[in-house]
């Protein structure tokens, strides 16, 4: 990886591996002892009994500060200042489940399955994606098309996501692209068909909880990987291991998760959540609250430029001078501009912005504001992309929530 800017806030001063490894493994006694905490009645407690205080934790496989939004299926976000660190680590990468977690995660005989419209049909194991093809390791981020639907006014139906699902972790795999040309890709192919192992809430195994593809051109782009390491360790169970797509800058629901097969069609996929409104939008702009009809709706593709403020945390006291940081992402373009503002948008100025340390990551930026005086002020940030588009004040509203790339606000007390 090419230079990064390091930074670490009061989470970090204790070892998160350790702490959780510790956790882990700690009967109730050590968990108390952890937290701090006396339980006089323990001898009543039942044997097995998970202390409520730590179940979130639990539930969420060793997550670190997630909200959950929902445990059935599992789905849960990142708040916006545990996001600071320029690559999101394993713990701190929001969880966006449609079904559960597939019966085993086990990599050894684990395979890919590439077939239909191909010359040479494969299934491969994960070791003969290391063996047969160029392994690299990308920071690439994945943002879930709902995320912002929580601020949609009439409400839209779904997670209500505030601003935490994004995230940019290290990947390691191969080029999608790579194994699409050893598998020789016929002319008739137009779209890829994505499954994986997860299972339908319903428990029926005939259905999947999620089966989306994309054009196979950008199947083709050199950003979009097959991954088996997050982060230099296995992928997390909730994201997707051992096996998953990542497709940087289109909808998450494009990057499968537990990946088993890639069907190469010669018609767009109509997988599991293709058809209907699903991770579609009003092909032209509709005023809230309108009922579209399926066939106006077209597919989201590249995803519109957005940024977040990780630091200072919304809600916290800060000096008269303060750095202000974050990130910020686009598509298939660049980020070519971060501005911040502390008067209500009525005054903007520009930051500091990191070009992507590869094709697919997000762009680091940083701001020093100072105060006029104390009180309380919103920290505004917005970002315009390569073809000068800026981030919006008001949501475009579409039926199902996609697509809220308003500018973040962060509210601080200086003093
Ligand atoms: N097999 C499978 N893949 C999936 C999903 C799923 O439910 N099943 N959810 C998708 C959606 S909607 C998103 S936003 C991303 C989220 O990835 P993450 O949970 O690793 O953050 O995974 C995608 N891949
Ligand atoms: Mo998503």
């Amino acid at each position: 990886m090419t230079e990064r800017t390091e930074h670490t806030n009061e989470a970090e001063t204790v070892p998160r591996e350790d702490r959780r490894g510790f956790l882990r493994t700690a009967g109730f006694a050590t968990m108390g002892a952890v937290a701090g905490l006396t339980i006089p009645f323990r001898a009543n407690m039942p044997n097995g009994l998970v202390p409520a205080a730590f179940a979130q934790g639990d539930l969420l496989g060793g997550k670190d500060g997630l909200t959950l939004l929902g445990d059935r299926p599992l789905n849960a976000e990142t708040p916006a200042h545990l996001l600071d660190d320029p690559i999101t680590p394993t713990d701190r990468h929001f969880i966006r489940d449609n079904g559960q977690l597939p019966d085993s995660m086990d990599p050894d005989g684990w395979t890919l399955t590439i077939d239909g419209f191909v010359d040479n049909p494969m299934t491969l194991t994960i070791d003969d994606l290391r063996e047969n093809f160029e392994v690299i390791t990308r920071a690439l981020h994945i943002e879930c098309g709902g995320n912002g639907r929580a601020d949609f006014d009439p409400p839209a139906r779904g997670n209500q996501w505030t601003v935490g699902a994004i995230a940019c972790s290290e990947w390691t795999g191969v080029r999608l692209k790579d194994v699409l040309e050893a598998a020789g890709v016929q002319d008739a192919a137009v779209y890829t068909g994505h499954e994986g192992a997860d299972i339908h809430l319903s428990g029926d195994p005939d259905k999947f909880p999620l089966s989306r593809g994309m054009p196979i051109d950008k199947a083709m782009d050199e950003t979009v990987m097959i991954a088996f390491e997050m982060n230099g360790g296995p992928l997390h169970p909730h994201n997707g291991a051992p096996l998953r797509l990542v497709v940087p800058g289109w909808p998450g629901s494009c990057s499968q998760k537990w990946l088993t097969r890639i069907w190469v069609r010669d018609v767009e996929h109509d997988g599991e959540k293709m058809r209907g409104q699903s991770y579609r939008v009003p092909a032209y702009p509709v005023a809230p609250g309108t009922d579209v009809p399926n066939e106006d709706m077209v597919i989201m593709e590249a995803m519109p430029v957005k940024s977040l403020v990780t630091f200072p945390a919304n809600g916290s006291e800060t000096g008269m001078e303060t750095e202000v940081r974050g990130h910020a992402w686009v598509g298939d373009r660049t980020v070519e501009r971060m501005e911040v503002s502390i008067d209500f948008g009525a005054t903007w100025s520009d930051a500091e912005l990191d070009a992507p340390v590869n094709p697919g990551a997000w762009q680091n930026w940083r701001a020093n504001v100072t105060f006029p005086q104390a009180g309380y002020y919103e920290i505004w940030a917005r970002a315009t992309d390569s073809e000068g588009v800026a981030q919006p004040h008001a949501i475009s509203w579409n039926p199902r929530g996609y697509l809220n790339n308003t500018f973040h606000r962060v509210g601080v007390m200086a003093s």
